[in-house]
């Protein structure tokens, strides 16, 4: 394995003995490996190109994006080696690079000392965090949208979504729908609420602006000695779409009791305290940047970014998980399951949550 990142490397203008390969095995979707020379860690990933067809697409938009932040960072005052990720590019200037197999690989700095959190507890870190996340999309609102390729047809588009799962279901690949009764049963009673942002968007109700669209509470780098946000990370999926997506999808992860593949459902539920402090963050460091609308779609935002993860798991679980990484049979019916125990509780605490959104818009 040594070979192949000494020949990858190699093509991103990086030469020397490699000292050690450390596997991350945090994201669903690629392979990711510390590799270290003469004391320099790099991240060396594979794209996943049966989620990511359109590896230069993906890498266009990352560099892009890296250095219009890059900018940011300096302007600030903020050091652009920790606050903002840096790629490496090959000798035709690409962000990625094809090897004989068809792989797609890429290189960038890895950040020391710092880590990143599955599940959060410590609500100042999630405040900071909620901060971050907001702050990021400020910092693209003057990146041109149109630029982007959309790396993910369609990724936040819950009508589609929906579509796509009653497909699944008809289809039963992997013969598996006999085992997923309540699940489809919960996910396809929530139709109409999943659809509500897509109408809105359609309506020209809500605008439209450029997110991260994977907010997961571990796709933010934590410095470790001050325990403040460093880092916004994943940047694969970043496209024009709503403020209410970052929003919910942060709240969907970092809001849980429990792991996103939690079994035991009376461990998982939806912490309003955690919602809070991020939300405190969020809209109460947004300092006027949302309108009215999307301040109240925010927490729709949050009951269907959940729905929709919950229903992508679902689909995949009844397409034989070729999607998503999964450890075991059964992992995408599990993370399905929590998906409905947050909704659950988010729908019981929705009018909480809408008071909290407005207290932190004042
Ligand atoms: C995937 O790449 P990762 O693990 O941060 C997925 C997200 C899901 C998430 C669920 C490109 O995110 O959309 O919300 O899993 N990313 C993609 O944990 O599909
Ligand atoms: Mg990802």
């Amino acid at each position: 394995m040594e070979q192949t990142y000494s020949k990858v490397l190699l093509q991103f203008g990086i030469e020397g003995q490699i000292e050690s390969v450390r596997p991350i095995k945090t994201g669903h979707i690629n392979q990711t490996c510390v590799v270290t020379i003469q004391g320099h860690p790099y991240t060396v990933q594979t794209i996943n190109t049966y989620v990511f067809p359109d590896a230069d697409g993906v890498m266009e938009n990352i560099l892009a994006v890296t250095e219009h932040l890059r900018k940011k960072v300096i302007a600030r005052g903020g050091d652009p080696l920790r606050e903002v990720l840096h790629f490496y590019t090959t000798a035709e200037g690409k962000g990625n690079w094809k090897d004989e197999e068809g792989k797609q690989w890429r290189v960038y700095d890895f950040v020391d000392d710092a880590i990143t959190y599955d599940i959060a507890d410590d609500l100042q870190i999630l405040t900071d965090a909620g901060l971050a996340f907001g702050n990021f999309q400020k910092q693209l609102a003057d990146f041109d949208g149109a630029s982007l390729n959309e790396t993910i047809v369609n990724f936040h588009n819950t009508r589609q979504r929906y579509l796509n799962l009653q497909a699944g279901i008809e289809r039963n690949a992997s013969g598996r729908l006999s085992n997923a009764g309540p699940e489809v049963e919960f996910y396809l009673a929530r139709t109409d609420i999943a659809k509500r942002l897509v109408e809105q968007i359609d309506a020209g109700v809500l605008p439209l602006r450029v997110t991260h669209n994977d907010t997961k509470f571990n796709n933010i780098l934590i410095d470790t000695a001050s325990k403040k946000p460093l880092c916004v990370i994943d940047l694969d999926t970043i496209m024009p779409g709503l403020a209410a997506y970052d929003f919910g999808d942060a709240i969907r992860f970092c809001a849980n009791s429990a792991a996103e593949d939690e079994k035991d459902l009376d461990k998982v539920y939806f912490c309003l305290d955690k919602f809070e402090a991020f939300a405190k963050g969020f809209i109460g460091g947004a300092d006027g940047f949302f309108t009215e609308a999307e301040l109240d779609s925010m927490v729709w935002g949050c009951i269907i970014m959940t729905l929709e993860c919950g229903s992508r798991f679902l689909l995949d679980y009844l397409d034989g998980d070729k999607y998503f990484h999964t450890s075991y049979d059964d992992h995408n019916l599990v993370r399905a399951r929590t998906q409905m125990k947050l909704v659950s509780d988010m729908e019981k605490s929705f009018d909480e949550m809408q008071a909290i959104v407005r207290k932190y818009a004042k």
